[in-house]
């Protein structure tokens, strides 16, 4: 419903010549599932650390870069894990998770020494 009303706006945004951007956002992402936001941040850490989804229901997830360098957002386990990999400062991308066993999955930036450094988190996935 969130996603139909964002549409919707930019839409009338564009209709109206009030559009600030140009080029859709949404156009050719999967509208599957509610959407989650996380932040990466310079600090080595995700905000928010962990976040909840339900079994069996495929989640958007777009990973935004609040840092200068290159972070991931990377899930481990799932039936369809999120591998959203070199996403620049400043940048975002997103992906679809879907595990349908219930449980904690891991999520990790990959980018030398960040893991090290406390860049994990978690989905946990609830029935
Ligand atoms: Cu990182």
């Amino acid at each position: 419903m969130r996603y139909r009303a964002v549409l919707l706006s930019a839409l009338l945004a564009g209709a109206i010549g009030v559009s600030g951007c140009g080029g859709s956002a949404v156009a050719g992402d999967s509208a599957e599932g509610p959407g989650t936001i996380v932040v990466g941040l310079d600090t080595m850490r995700f905000n928010p650390e962990t976040i909840s989804v339900k079994a069996g229901e495929p989640v958007k997830i777009t990973f935004r870069n609040a840092g200068l360098l290159i972070h991931d957002y990377i899930s481990e386990g799932a039936d369809r894990n999120v591998k959203l990999a070199n996403v620049g400062g400043g940048k975002q991308a997103s992906g679809i998770f879907q595990a349908s066993k219930p449980g904690t999955y891991n999520v990790v930036c990959i980018q030398p020494a960040h893991k090290e450094a406390g860049m994990v988190g978690k989905i946990v996935v609830v029935e």
